[in-house]
């Protein structure tokens, strides 16, 4: 691949509508002449350029990877994480064509993907901090991750598949040193990538690193993630990476995509609704965000047993996993309690998530609706906790009510927060 000292050259607004205009299936999707086309630049994430190319007949999106992080310009990074990005789209797409978008163009020298424009959606974490995010979204998200990860494991295909893909997806090491740096590492030590405003946390933080529990269930956490590969995996399923209206959901950025267990899409995508949850201005049994956490799990769980009791039976006996057993267990019971075993890896990562988007790199932007400086502290430190508890529970919160009784614990023990 290439490096950017070869052909490689960032594109601007006007270098999008050049480079779009030179692919003909992708011109004719947008319609009409190039020079009356509306492009604007609309990148948000942390890592890459994005724009959004619109004519009279549709829209594309056009994603450049830049050979730094944009947010930090002296944070070198190769180029290849839209290689993977479009690589993810391409193994996944087939199995949730419409939860999330084909990849219909991929550049291997400028590093350019193109998937189609989702101009009339909102970014899941803008929508719910505005108050006017589709609960339906949460149950959508559950099929993308039970769809995804079911018919890229090991109880879907031939292993040789399954080792071709992780042959492929290994390469992806840049953006996983990233994950297991910041989401499962960092905060743990003392470390210039971590950060927080809030004075009052820091007791906390000590305390989460002083605790042996703490630090053994992470390592348990990090080793699972490079060492467990159960499935292809999102690699970075927040808010942020979800782009809904009110009926239609599209998960997005896939470029974290690397083979692991697969509790690690759904911890992420519950700590970001957590996180939502704890930015509410009035926390209640009733909110919006409590129903989605459960609307998810509900929906996850329910799509990968059918998707694993009903589908066409592989005549090689090594993909058939979990069937009667000796204690004349039924392939049901069996196979829900696997799925157990990746409910208890979610709520491990879910509290690691929750933590980095507190203290370590890459913060989420939900609190800050709630604009005051110690009621912001307030919520971040229940959080912490909250996310504390859940790590050093065991595995003794084994149902979604348990994790509501902690959290109605976590906010009960601190007046400054309702429920
Ligand atoms: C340097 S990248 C920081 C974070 O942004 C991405 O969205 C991932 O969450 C990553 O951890
Ligand atoms: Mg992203």
């Amino acid at each position: 691949m290439s490096t950017p000292q070869s052909a490689y050259r960032t594109v601007d607004a006007e270098g999008v509508r050049a480079y779009v205009a030179k692919l003909p299936h992708l011109a004719a999707r947008l319609g009409g002449n190039p020079a009356d086309w509306t492009i604007r630049e609309v990148s948000d994430g942390n890592l890459n350029m994005v724009f959004l190319a619109h004519g009279p007949k549709g829209g594309l999106c056009l994603k450049q990877a830049l050979p730094h992080v944009r947010v930090d310009p002296s944070w070198k990074m190769p180029l290849d994480r839209t290689f993977f990005e479009a690589s993810y789209l391409r193994e996944v797409f087939s199995s949730v064509p419409d939860l999330t978008t084909e990849c219909l163009h991929f550049d291997p020298e400028q590093f350019i993907l193109i998937v189609e424009s989702l101009a009339d959606h909102t970014v899941l974490r803008t929508a719910l901090m505005g108050g006017t995010a589709p609960e339906q979204s949460a149950v959508h998200v559950g099929l993308f991750v039970a769809r995804s990860t079911f018919h890229t494991s090991l109880f879907s295909e031939s292993f040789e598949k399954t080792m071709d893909r992780r042959i492929l997806f290994a390469r992806n090491q840049t953006l996983t040193r990233i994950t297991v740096d910041l989401v499962l590492t960092d905060p743990y030590f003392s470390h210039p990538r971590n950060h927080w405003a809030e004075t009052e946390l820091t007791a906390t933080v000590a305390d989460i690193r002083a605790n042996p529990t703490v630090k053994t269930r992470v390592d348990d956490l990090r080793l699972k993630f490079l060492s467990n590969p159960q499935a292809l995996l999102h690699g970075d399923l927040h808010t942020g990476s979800v782009m809904a209206t009110q009926s239609d959901t599209r998960v997005i950025d896939g470029e974290f995509a690397t083979y692991g267990p697969i509790g690690f899409d759904i911890g992420l995508f519950m700590a970001n609704l957590f996180l939502s949850l704890f930015s509410q201005e009035n926390i209640e049994k009733k909110s919006l965000q409590i129903k989605m956490i459960q609307k998810f799990w509900l929906s996850f769980e329910s799509e990968f047993l059918k998707l694993w009791m009903t589908a066409p039976r592989n005549p090689d006996p090594s993909t058939h996993y979990y069937e009667e057993d000796s204690s004349s267990k039924n392939s049901y019971e069996n196979k829900k309690n696997f799925i157990q075993t990746i409910f208890q890896d979610a709520l491990g990562y879910c509290a690691t998530e929750i933590i980095r988007r507190i203290i370590g790199y890459a913060h989420v932007a939900d609190f800050s609706a709630l604009k005051d400086h110690h009621k912001i502290a307030v919520r971040k430190k229940t959080a912490l906790l909250f996310a504390k508890n859940l790590l050093t529970n065991g595995n003794s919160a084994e149902t979604l009510e348990k994790v509501f009784e902690i959290f109605s614990q976590n906010i009960a023990s601190n007046p400054e927060c309702k429920f």
